[in-house]
Formats: structure tokens, sequence, C-alpha cells
């Protein structure tokens, strides 16, 4: 069976068609689109490239790139010819052979994407750092993954502690006049000068294709390795999910030093073949408009804080630019308010289609597919091929409604591969019953839905009565005068725990006692008198990581006077 995308259906229950269609559906059938059906050996970069190079799509524009200063774009031919070139590049000058680690530090730029594919074209373990990354950031991540080589800028490389890197042994530098020696090159010299032609490596598709860092709750930043044969789901997911087709012209949002600019910035997309847009630079509510308007993008997958700054940005703004090519709107990351999806709805005209993963995960399990009713609030049902539940702390499964931990049966083809030079932290995933528990906690409803509660962590228990600190989140966001909320559990004598909310105001309103009180007012009519926070303190900004998760532990940190634990997926 060939399994195709399927068309958005806003509100159309045509959903059961949907899973009375895949209620069979084996992740073997999704193999036969891939070499390794017919050779047993695959490799990414050329089933998102090449592959399409020879085909009616060689030149079809494979990606469009623009920031402040360049407006590019490349066809799947011209890709494949630069990331073979890059990928000679770092052969010949880095020494690089399978399963080396390759770690690449830069801004998002034509030349990180054909660094990325060039390495994994010679089976090489991509390591990406976001670009806003300090030196001790790098040097966990570098010193753990005994990384090889570094494509860096000559800016970046200063928080680079290159005498802590013993393992390091080559630098391509991406900018002007670089001075070479044995051990740093000049990447777009070398980048111009070299073959079109590669021998690409084949290898087995349990083999390392991706180490993403993360933090947990304790501890260094962890490495999850995925394998290539993640491309079975994130192939899969990219028609589902993204329901991506041919004309289309997709944007996701997120850098690819986090999972979703690799998985769904990178793979999904050109796994099928669509024109991906990269825009490089900051954040501002015009650009991103005028990104959606000037390329026509049809297909947009973004995260909840983008979402709310936009929104924060104002309904006036939007009307100043032609957003009618979007067909489809995504979201991730972290909980997407009702409040969010309510706007989306009306400045778009479009749903915002939640889904649930993690970097762990490597590719969506829990989705809002383009043909299912939306219940705003809600992460949607698990992805054809993926068996999700609520588990109690013994791995026994909960009846709907229940709050527990979410938990997925093993198997899905994106699993991480291991912990990097961790493999008991890997097993810590599991539970009995081959469950992976992914520490969110949530429950599910009687139509199978999954709604999310918070990390297992997070979960307030006042006076008897757990909140989950996202529903309280939301509730503020309602109120007009609130941009962001973050809300822990603070200790109380009394109560066990006592709800307290972090704010930060939307422009023009002016911290007071008496706003405290109406905002505290405000949640306890419109969600429950035990949800409302006892406390609230604003603040001009709150802590979160480059992806937009509000950081609660860092507010319950600074509330407890506790050390804040590793801070380095911390935004500045
Ligand atoms: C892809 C990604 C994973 C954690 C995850 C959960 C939160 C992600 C969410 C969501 C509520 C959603 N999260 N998607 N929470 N609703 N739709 O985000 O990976 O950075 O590893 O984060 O993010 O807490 O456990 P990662």
């Amino acid at each position: 069976m060939r399994v195709e995308a399927l068309p958005v259906v806003q509100g159309n229950h045509n959903l059961r068609d949907y899973e009375e269609t895949y209620k069979h559906f084996s992740w073997k059938e999704t193999e036969k689109e891939f070499t390794w059906s017919e050779t047993g050996l695959v490799n990414m970069a050329y089933e998102a490239i090449d592959r399409h190079a020879a085909t009616f799509r060689k030149n079809k524009v494979a990606l469009y790139y623009r920031d402040a200063s360049r407006n590019e774009k490349y066809t799947f031919k011209e890709m494949k010819e630069l990331s073979n070139k890059a990928g000679n590049v770092l052969k010949t000058y880095g020494d690089v052979e399978k399963g080396d680690r390759v770690f690449i530090f830069m801004p998002r730029s034509p030349e990180l994407y054909f660094a990325v594919l060039g390495a994994i074209k010679l089976g090489a373990i991509v390591g990406p750092l976001f670009e806003a990354f300090m030196e001790g950031a790098v040097r966990d991540r570098m010193q753990d993954s005994e990384a090889k080589v570094l494509v860096t800028t000559p800016e970046l490389l200063e928080r680079v502690p290159v005498n802590e890197l013993p393992a390091l042994k080559h630098i391509f530098l991406v900018g002007k006049n670089i001075d070479e020696n044995g051990t740093y090159f000049d990447f777009l010299k070398r980048l111009d000068e070299a073959s079109k032609e590669l021998r690409i490596e084949w290898v087995e598709k349990t083999e390392g294709l991706i180490l993403h860092y993360t933090s947990g709750s304790t501890g260094k930043p962890k490495g999850v390795l995925h394998v290539h044969n993640a491309m079975l789901q994130h192939y899969q997911t990219a028609k589902w999910v993204l329901n991506l087709k041919e004309d289309d012209v997709y944007w996701c949002t997120a850098d690819p030093g986090w999972v979703t600019g690799t998985s769904y910035g990178i793979f999904g997309p050109w796994l099928t073949g669509t024109s991906n847009v990269i825009m490089g630079g900051r954040f501002s509510p015009q650009n991103w408009y005028k990104m959606i308007e000037d390329f026509g993008v049809t297909v947009w997958y973004s995260a909840p804080t983008s979402f709310r700054m936009l929104m924060g940005a104002g309904d006036e703004l939007v009307k100043q630019y032609d957003l009618s090519s979007l067909r489809h709107v995504l979201s991730v990351g972290e909980p997407l308010n009702p409040e969010v999806v309510k706007w989306g709805s009306k400045v778009f005209n479009k749903r915002i289609h939640d889904n649930w993963w993690m970097t762990e995960t490597g590719a969506q399990l829990i989705s809002n597919y383009p043909c299912m009713p939306i219940k705003p609030g809600s992460m949607g049902k698990p992805i054809p091929g993926v068996v999700a539940a609520i588990v109690d702390d013994q791995g026994n499964e909960l009846p709907p409604y229940r709050m527990g931990n979410l938990a997925i049966k093993k198997g899905w083809p994106s699993m991480m591969h291991t912990i990097w030079n961790n493999p008991q932290k890997y097993e810590s995933y599991f539970m009995p019953g081959d469950w992976y528990v992914s520490g969110d906690s949530a429950y599910k409803d009687e139509d199978g839905y999954f709604w999310f509660q918070g990390r297992v962590d997070d979960v307030i228990m006042t006076s008897g009565e757990r909140v989950g600190p996202f529903e309280v989140e939301s509730k503020l966001v309602e109120h007009p005068a609130v941009a962001e909320a973050g809300v822990i559990g603070k200790p109380d004598p009394v109560r066990g725990e006592i709800i307290k909310a972090f704010i930060a105001l939307r422009d023009g309103y002016k911290q007071s006692d008496e706003l405290k009180e109406e905002i505290r007012q405000f949640v306890k009519l419109g969600l429950a008198a035990h949800a409302a926070p006892r406390e609230i303190e604003f603040r001009e900004k709150l802590p979160k990581t480059r992806s937009g998760k509000i950081m609660r532990r860092v507010l319950k940190a600074w509330e407890l006077d506790l050390p804040t634990g590793d801070l380095s997926t911390m935004e500045d």
C-alpha cells in the first residue's frame, strides 16, 4: 500500500474512515519506498535529496532561503551537487568516516544544510548545536560525544574551548578570509573547488544519523542518538500529519539545533520531495508574516510560544499581509492553549493542529490529523502504527479520564537508539509491558484523544487536589493583560502546595496589586477556586528554553532558592 497524504477537512467527521483505512497499517509497508527493500542498506541524505534529483523533481525548488542579506533558492539537483561537494570537503580535509561525530555550530544558512547532508552521506553522525550556545554548553556536548570534526563560523569559534576537546581534529570555518593550516579549513573555498561526485556510504538502518542533546530534570544534557531507520516515520508523518503534497511550500520555523528543526525542518519535508522554506535571523512578527506572504507558504509548522508572540503583536498587523496561501497550520513543543487555537481560527481562518512528541521519540506520535475534528487543548490521537496509553507507575493501563504517565508501546521506527555513553539512562525510560515512559502526565478521553497535564514532576497537589500547571497557565493567558505565564507548586505547610504564577504582562499594562487580584479572580471564576494562584509575581520575561518552553523548574528554583541546574538550553 502506498500511503498518500489526506485532505485537510476542517471539522468534518471522516476520522472513522481514516482509522478504518489504517487499522492494519504496518511500518513494513513504508520500507518498500526506500532502497533497503532492495539492498538492505540505506542513506537518509540519498533518500531525502538524491532520489528526487533523479526524477521529475530534479528542477523543483528544494530549498528557499532568506535572511537579512540573502535570498536564494536551490533545486533538488543543486542540493544533491552541493551536499556531495560538502561531503567531499569533509572527507578530504576532515578525514570523516562512518560513525564519526561531525558537529555543526552555526546560524541557519544554506551551508548549514549542505554540511548536514554531506556528513550524513558519509555515514557520519551529525551533532547540531544552537548558535546561541555558550562555551560550557558546547564543551559538555562535544566532550561527551568525542566530536572529531566541527563546522562553525569565525565568530562562534570563540565559544569553542578547542584546548579542552582532545578528540576534535579538524575545524571548518564558514566565513571570509580564513587562514588555513592543518586543523582549520576554509569551508566555502573548499566547497567551491570540490567535486560534485561523491560515493555515498550505504549504512544499516540502525546506524547513527543524528545526536540531539536534551536536558532532563537532573544532571548534564544527554545525547539522544537517532538512526537512519527513523526515515520511515519522518516520511509517513510528513504525509499524514504535515499533510505535504506535491505543490506545497512548507515552512518549519524551528532551528536544526532542536529536534523539530531536523526531523521536520530537513528529513520529513525532503523525504517527501517538498519545497522547504528556511528563514535565517531572528523572529519578528513582521518578518514572519512577510515570509508566508512572499513565498506563498501553504503548510506552516511552529510552536505555541511563537503563536503567542504573534498574538501579542495584535490582530491589526495580521491584516496587513496576505496569508491566504496557508492551507494547514501545526504546532508542537509545549501545550497549545485553547485560546491560541481560537485566535488562529480567527486571524488565519485555520485551526492550529497540535501534535505531541519528544527528542527521544524522534518523530510525531500523537497528533490532530488534518481530517480530525479538533478539540482545542488536546494533543490529538496516536498516529497509525503507534500505541499510546496512560499507565500507572507499575505499567498498568488506566481507564479514560484518569491522569497518569503518558506511555508508548516500544517499537515505532523513529525511537531513539540509545543515550550516548549512558545505556543505563536509556534503560530507565522503560517500564514493564514494553512501555516507553515519556515523563509527561496526561489523560485520555472516551474518544481516545490525549490531554496533556504537565511534566510528571510539575503536577501540583494543593489541598488534596491535583492541578496541572498548564490548565492554570492557559486560563491566565486568556486574561487580556497576560502575555505569558508560568505556574509552579510552592510548598505550603497547610495545603501541601499552593499555586504560584509568574506573569509577563502585555505591553500597555501596569503592574499593581489590583491587577493581581483581578487576575486571581479571573482564574477562580473561569477555572476553579483551588486552581487560582494564591501568589502572583510579575516579571519582565519568563525563563524559556530556546525552543520556547517555559522552564518551570527554573521558576521553582528561583522561588525556593535552589540551584537552577543545567541552563544550557535556556534562551539568553
Ligand atoms: C518535539 C519536542 C518534549 C516535551 C514533551 C512535552 C512537551 C511537546 C507538546 C508538549 C504539550 C504538545 N511537548 N509537544 N506538551 N503539548 N503538543 O518538543 O521535543 O524539546 O524534546 O520536548 O515537550 O513535555 O515531553 P522536546
